[in-house]
């Protein structure tokens, strides 16, 4: 499974699946949630309300509607309240679920935000090292996801990513 990152919009991303950076109603909100139910479509909030909310580091998916995106795999990640409170974990989960998802429904390639580090303020470098550790360990047991895209919205995020890769890598 290869795993690589860019800087740009995931909303423009034409890939199997692309991960929502959610919170636990799924009624959507601003960053990039925000930005993907605009460029969705109104369909998408309608699925949304069916889902019945997902609690935090779990996922929940729904078609891509106007999106180049076949589907969409939403995930709360954890609001950042100093790191002990199971922080780490949580955002692990999220990565992990998605992941899950994604293979259950034959996703070749999927595509990240950058989970918890806009309003939840996750700390990015270490946020970074969790998305790296995370997909490279499920990469293992992937059969049908062969390639993760890590989309940065800024440089400071993708320069985070490129420095976990290389750091996993050596
Ligand atoms: N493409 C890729 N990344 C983006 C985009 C985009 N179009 N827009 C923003 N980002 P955030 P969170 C980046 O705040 O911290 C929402 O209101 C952004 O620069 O979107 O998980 C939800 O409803 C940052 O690097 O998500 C929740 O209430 C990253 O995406 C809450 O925010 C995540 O920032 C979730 O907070």
């Amino acid at each position: 499974m290869k795993i690589r990152t860019m800087l740009g919009d995931i909303t423009k991303i034409q890939c199997d699946a692309i991960v929502n950076a959610a919170n636990t109603s799924l009624l959507g909100g601003g960053g990039v949630d925000g930005a993907i139910h605009r460029a969705a479509g109104p369909k998408l909030l309608e699925e949304c309300r069916t889902l019945n909310g997902c609690q935090t580091g779990q996922a929940k998916i729904t078609k891509g509607y106007r999106l180049p995106a076949a589907y969409v795999i939403h995930t709360p990640g954890p609001i950042w309240r100093g790191g002990e409170n199971g922080e780490e974990e949580l955002l692990a989960d999220s990565y992990q679920n998605c992941l899950k998802l994604a293979e259950a429904h034959g996703c070749r390639t999927v595509a990240f935000p950058s989970i918890s580090t806009g309003v939840y303020r996750f700390p990015l470098e270490r946020a970074a090292r969790i998305a790296v550790g995370t997909i490279r360990a499920f990469a293992s047991r992937a059969s049908s996801v062969d390639e993760v895209i890590l989309v940065a919205f800024d440089p400071q995020t993708k320069g985070c990513y490129d420095r976990a890769l290389e750091e996993a890598r050596s």
